[in-house]
C-alpha cells in the first residue's frame, strides 16, 4: 500500500492511505487504559447492561438526565441534549461500529479510542515539527463529536446546571454511580488540583487524560472517582452475536 491509495482498513479515516503497515502498528492499548475505557462503557453508556451500546442506551441516558434535572420535553435543555445524543450516536456508528450492526461492542469501543489516541499522537507530532521548523502552527484538535461526548459528561456531573463543577456535585453524582463517598472525595481532591471549581475547558482536559493517557498519575485518572484501576476488574466480554 502506498500513499494516495485507499487502504480499506477500519481505522483509515483519513485515506488516501498513510496507515502504517500492520507489522509496524502502534503498541496496543495499555491494560490501565483498557480498564478505564471499559469502566466508562460499563458504568455510563451501556445503560441496560447488555454488553453493547445501542441507540436505546443513549436515549435512556438522556431520559435519565432529564428526569434528574426536572427538564420537561419542551425545555430547550432537553432539546439540546436530545440533539447532542443523536449526533453522538451517528458518530459512534460512523467511527466505531465496524460491522454495521447498530451495536457498539466493547471491542469496537476499545478500538475506537485506540484509533483516536493514535490520530491524536500523530497530530501532536505534526505540531511539534511545525514548531521546530518555525512554520505556521495548528493547535492539536479534538474531533467535534468527542467534544460533544465530553460535553454530555459535563452535563451529567453539573447537577446545579451552573456551568462549573464543584466537589459536592462530583461526589453526589459519582456516588449515584457506585463510588464510595470517601473515594469520590479523594478523587475530587486529586483531579481538582487545588481548584474549588472546574469549568468546561478544564473538564475537557481531564477527559482527554482519562480517555487518551496511559499515565496513571494524570489528574484525569480520577474522573471515574476510583483511586486505581486493576487489570481484569472490568467485564470485557460482549455477549455473543
Ligand atoms: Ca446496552
Ligand atoms: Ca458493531
Amino acid at each position: 500500500m502506498v500513499s494516495g491509495e485507499w487502504c480499506g482498513r477500519w481505522w483509515a479515516w483519513a485515506c488516501p492511505c498513510f496507515c502504517p503497515p500492520i507489522k509496524h502498528r502502534d503498541p496496543p492499548i495499555s491494560p490501565f487504559r483498557r480498564e478505564k475505557l471499559l469502566f466508562e462503557f460499563n458504568t455510563f453508556i451501556d445503560i441496560n447492561r447488555d454488553g453493547v451500546i445501542e441507540k436505546r442506551d443513549l436515549d435512556a441516558a438522556a431520559h435519565r438526565l432529564c428526569r434528574r434535572c426536572g427538564w420537561r420535553d419542551d425545555d430547550p435543555r432537553t432539546t439540546r441534549l436530545t440533539t447532542l445524543m443523536n449526533a453522538l450516536w451517528l458518530a459512534l456508528k460512523e467511527h466505531a461500529d465496524t460491522n454495521h450492526d447498530d451495536k457498539i461492542t466493547r471491542l469496537e469501543w476499545l478500538r475506537l479510542w485506540e484509533d483516536v489516541e493514535r490520530r491524536w499522537r500523530r497530530g501532536t507530532a505534526r505540531e511539534s515539527t511545525r514548531l521546530s521548523t518555525r512554520q505556521e502552527t495548528n493547535t492539536r484538535t479534538t474531533p467535534e463529536w468527542i467534544k460533544e461526548y465530553f460535553n454530555y459528561k459535563f452535563m451529567l456531573l453539573d447537577a446545579a446546571g451552573d456551568g462549573v463543577l464543584d466537589e459536592e456535585e462530583f461526589v453526589y453524582i459519582m456516588t449515584q454511580y457506585g463510588a464510595s463517598d470517601l473515594d469520590a472525595k479523594n478523587s475530587w481532591f486529586l483531579l481538582a488540583q487545588g481548584r474549588r471549581m472546574v469549568d468546561l475547558r478544564g473538564f475537557e482536559r481531564l477527559c482527554e487524560e482519562f480517555f487518551l493517557s496511559d499515565d496513571p498519575n494524570t489528574p484525569g485518572t480520577y474522573l471515574a472517582a476510583r483511586l486505581y484501576f486493576l487489570p481484569g476488574h472490568q467485564n470485557d466480554a460482549s455477549p455473543p452475536p
